[in-house]
């Protein structure tokens, strides 16, 4: 069974980050190791949650790790609060460094044009320079533009500078750069990724549901993340990892008191199973 390691907190309630990460990779038959970075009694968009940073715990436990000689197939890193956490993810990449190993940087951050509650462009940049040790990145739009420094783009966004960003997106040095969140017709959504290495550029959408739920990106990357270590390459990967995001959502919204914070992506399991197959 291949081992995997995910990098992230543990937002205690509001379906996110490792309570995602954990039980799609477990599900998808990745033995799956954490490395909580910070424990919050919710994510971030509850108003008044704690905060506990773990940051002073992570050299012990990768020392340890190191001492028992414990290995990994593929990194999976996604929401990180603070600097220091950002450094101690680049050297766990160089320390545990293997051959055939897949490096997968979700760099967190904000969307709709805004960073989360604790973030700042400088951070962003920061994360930047962690994504040009990925072998591949799944920003959204937010992400993707303040990681390069640039505005956030004023209206819908055309299939040349979506092409145009994610050749930037590789220039900070990872060799695949995938976009979330994008739409070039009305009632369609999905992903487009650029390979700098071969040059290919690639889509894939599904229907546009238009609600908005804290979580859904984490989704999105565990699946893609799962997709590509169970063998499926990026295309494959991408479409499993859309229409898994996509039926969460819309089991979701089908419970008419359902909850903001977060998408049913346990009941959608079944799919994302079903989707790995393939
Ligand atoms: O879903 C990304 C995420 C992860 N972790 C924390 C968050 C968020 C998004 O708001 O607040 C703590």
């Amino acid at each position: 069974m291949k081992r995997v390691l995910s990098i992230q907190d543990i937002s205690c309630v509001g379906k996110c980050s490792l309570t995602v990460a954990l039980p799609v990779l477990s599900a998808a038959g990745l033995e799956t190791a954490i490395l909580p970075t910070s424990i919050l009694s919710t994510h971030t968009g509850f108003p008044g949650f704690t905060f506990r940073d773990l940051t002073d715990d992570i050299q012990a436990i990768t020392d340890h790790w190191k001492d028992r000689k414990i290995e990994f197939d593929g990194f999976y890193t996604g929401y990180l609060g603070t600097v220091e956490q950002i450094a101690h993810v680049e050297r766990i990449f160089r320390e545990f460094r293997r051959p055939g190993q897949l490096r997968f940087v979700d760099p967190a951050m904000g969307d709709n044009g805004k960073l989360y509650v604790g973030f700042t462009p400088d951070f962003a940049l920061r994360m930047g320079k962690l994504c040009g040790a990925a072998d591949i990145i799944v920003p959204n739009l937010t992400e993707a533009v303040f990681m390069l420094g640039e505005p956030y783009p004023e209206g819908p966004c055309g299939e040349e500078y979506v092409r145009s960003l994610l050749k930037r997106l590789c220039g900070l040095g990872c060799p695949t750069a995938v976009l979330t969140g994008v739409s070039f017709e009305p009632g369609r959504c999905g992903v487009a990724a650029y390979n700098s290495q071969t040059g290919a550029f690639t889509t894939y959408f599904s229907e546009y549901l238009p609600v908005s739920f804290h979580g859904t990106g984490d989704v999105f990357a565990s699946a893609c993340f799962a997709g590509l270590m169970c063998g499926q390459d990026l295309n494959d990967a991408l479409k499993t990892a859309v229409e898994y995001t996509v039926e969460s959502i819309r089991r979701t919204i089908s419970y008419p008191d359902h909850n903001w914070y977060g998408v049913d992506f346990e009941t959608a399991m079944p799919l994302l199973l079903k989707l790995l197959k393939k």
